[in-house]
């Protein structure tokens, strides 16, 4: 399998650790892409027609676009055990919706402030970005940590992305000021062997 990849970006994160986790980095070739959305640039429009990554060409069908959509076919094809049975299945699938959330806006923000030609840039809308940011993070350190206390499952795995995302490209909002408890959490996660080996270096 090949999977279209960018080390920085928090969306392929997510998969190379679900293969981390499942012992199976070794089954995808990393194919290194790069563009944004006013230069695609060497992203595989071919393969995923939104221009984005991670994609995941496989050998018995046709090209897998979207995190979620690739952790769940390799969740499957590796018997991963990161998804569990309905009822839990929900309480994963909406934590990781929030992980990936914090993650899009982050990476909405960074595009506006570094992609966008600089007249056009607009600051009220990258604070409506962070807005969400902040009441994610709010929803996990209220609601969720029990359960990010839990087994390691694919909500835990893009929360962990989603604010590694924000300490290398927004450190300087301080997301930990005023969440001490997800703060903490993140710090045991994060010392996990895949967390470790999928790290952003900027
Ligand atoms: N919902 C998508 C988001 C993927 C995404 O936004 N990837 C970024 C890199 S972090 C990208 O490919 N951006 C290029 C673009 O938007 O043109 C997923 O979960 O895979």
């Amino acid at each position: 399998m090949k999977l279209f990849h960018a080390p920085l970006s928090p969306f392929v994160r997510k998969v190379m650790v679900l293969l981390h986790e499942a012992g199976a980095a070794d089954r995808v070739t990393l194919v290194p892409v790069s563009g944004h959305p006013l230069d695609p640039g060497t992203l595989p429009v071919d393969r995923n027609p939104l221009g984005k990554i991670p994609a995941l060409e496989r050998p018995d069908g046709p090209t897998l676009y979207d995190s979620r959509v690739i952790t769940r076919y390799l969740d499957d094809l590796l018997h991963a055990g990161l998804y569990p049975a309905a009822p839990h299945l929900w309480d994963t699938l909406v934590i990781e919706a929030t992980g990936d959330g914090i993650a899009e806006a982050a990476v909405l923000m960074r595009y506006e402030m570094q992609v966008r030609p600089e007249d056009t840039r607009s600051p009220a809308w990258v604070e409506g970005q962070w807005a969400k940011i902040a009441r994610a993070l709010d929803a996990l350190e209220e609601r969720w940590l029990s359960h990010l206390s839990g087994p390691v499952d694919m909500g835990l795995v893009a929360v962990g992305c989603g604010l590694g995302y924000l300490d290398l490209r927004h450190a300087e909002r301080d997301w930990r000021a005023m969440h001490p408890a997800l703060a903490a959490w993140f710090a045991e996660f994060s010392a996990r062997r895949s967390m470790q080996a999928t790290a952003p270096a900027a």
